[in-house]
């Protein structure tokens, strides 16, 4: 048979790429070798006679436009959210989560997506300008607009086992406490002797829904220490009845993921998997998992990850409303 070049798109989609070692060989769907028009013995082609190609991948145009409507709602919705009941101006969301998780990484796209261009204000990475070590918070302004949006995100040190975040800094972080660009101390938490410790916090200062942020090829391997002591805070603020949701980063890493399923990302198989493994390690429910891959080394938007990005903060500007609306009116 003469060596045929054959789209490696149709091949990653369609058919079972054999890894047997010894063989190496494509066994492809009948299907797909008659549309092809080729002749596999028994559906399966030697790998000498393959080629692969990279495809640019483009969503037929139906799909482009459900898109480009579906952003431009979430675009308005976020807009127009309000805060439950004017109780604050801006809603505070807090980031966090293990170690190069993403946290960083997610301010700077939710601001790339509102700025309506790609920007890498914050520093985001491995080496140590690239971990964050103070305590930062980001008020958002939309492209042409003059005032920011109605939400903050609080970006902090990363948990480590033993290192990272200090528990106890995250209660004075949820109460309040803490000042933007406080430095961390991973040894030991901020004291009311610090002289910018805010003493007599007010709502608005105050958390208003906490997210988990973790890397969605990388929460299996965290070690029991770091699982045990994220599960902690989960179960106290569960005691404190504040809301939390999680957040699972870099999905366009996923093996083989393409920009179709993307646009498809909570039916998709390997995501599905994800997420119930992620609920059996963590125990968030299925429907408080979100997923968003963020913009780490583009240079221009992608309207697909902007969906997601959307979509995911949509559902946690709407948990911290529910839960500014269970505060008890005398607080
Ligand atoms: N492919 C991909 N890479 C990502 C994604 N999110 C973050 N990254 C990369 O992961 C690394 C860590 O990202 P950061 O945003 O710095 O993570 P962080 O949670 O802020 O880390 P610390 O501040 O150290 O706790 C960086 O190299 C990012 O470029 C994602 O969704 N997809
Ligand atoms: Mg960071």
């Amino acid at each position: 048979m003469a060596a045929r070049k054959v789209p490696a798109e149709l091949f990653w989609r369609k058919t079972f790429l054999s890894s047997l070692q010894d063989e190496k060989a494509v066994i492809v769907s009948s299907a797909i070798c008659k549309m092809l028009q080729l002749t596999a013995r028994n559906n399966v082609i030697p790998i000498q006679e393959c080629e692969a190609f990279r495809c640019e991948e483009l969503l037929d145009e139906r799909k482009t436009r459900g898109i480009a409507v579906l952003h431009s709602n979430l675009l308005q919705a976020l807009r127009d959210y309000k805060p439950y009941g004017d109780l604050v101006q801006q809603t505070r969301v807090l980031l966090l989560g293990p170690i190069g998780a993403g946290k960083s990484s997610f301010v700077n796209s939710v601001k790339s997506v509102f700025k309506g261009s790609i920007t890498h204000q914050i520093l985001v990475g491995c080496d140590e300008d690239g971990i964050s070590d103070k305590y930062r918070t980001y008020s958002i302004k939309a492209k042409d607009d003059s005032d920011p949006l109605p939400f903050i995100l609080c970006d902090s040190l990363g948990l480590g086992e033993n290192a990272g975040l200090h528990t106890d800094d995250v209660w004075h972080i949820l109460k309040g406490h803490t000042p933007d660009r406080y430095q961390f101390d991973s040894m030991k938490p901020i004291t009311s002797n610090h002289p910018n410790y805010t003493h007599d916090p007010l709502l608005k200062d105050r958390i208003h829904c906490v997210v988990f942020v973790f890397d969605i090829n990388s929460f299996e391997m965290h070690s029991s220490e770091l699982v045990a002591k994220i599960k902690k805070i989960r179960r106290d603020l569960i005691k404190h009845g504040i809301l939390h949701l999680a957040l699972l980063t870099h999905v366009d890493s996923l093996d083989l993921i393409t920009k179709e399923d993307m646009t498809d990302i909570y039916n998709y198989s390997p995501v599905k998997s994800k997420l119930e493994a992620f609920h059996g390690v963590f125990g968030f429910a299925l429907s408080d998992i979100l997923v968003v891959s963020n913009y780490v080394s583009e240079w221009q938007l992608d309207p697909v990850k902007d969906m997601l990005i959307l979509s995911a903060l949509k559902e946690i500007l709407y948990t911290a409303n529910e839960f500014l609306e269970d505060l008890p009116l005398n607080k």
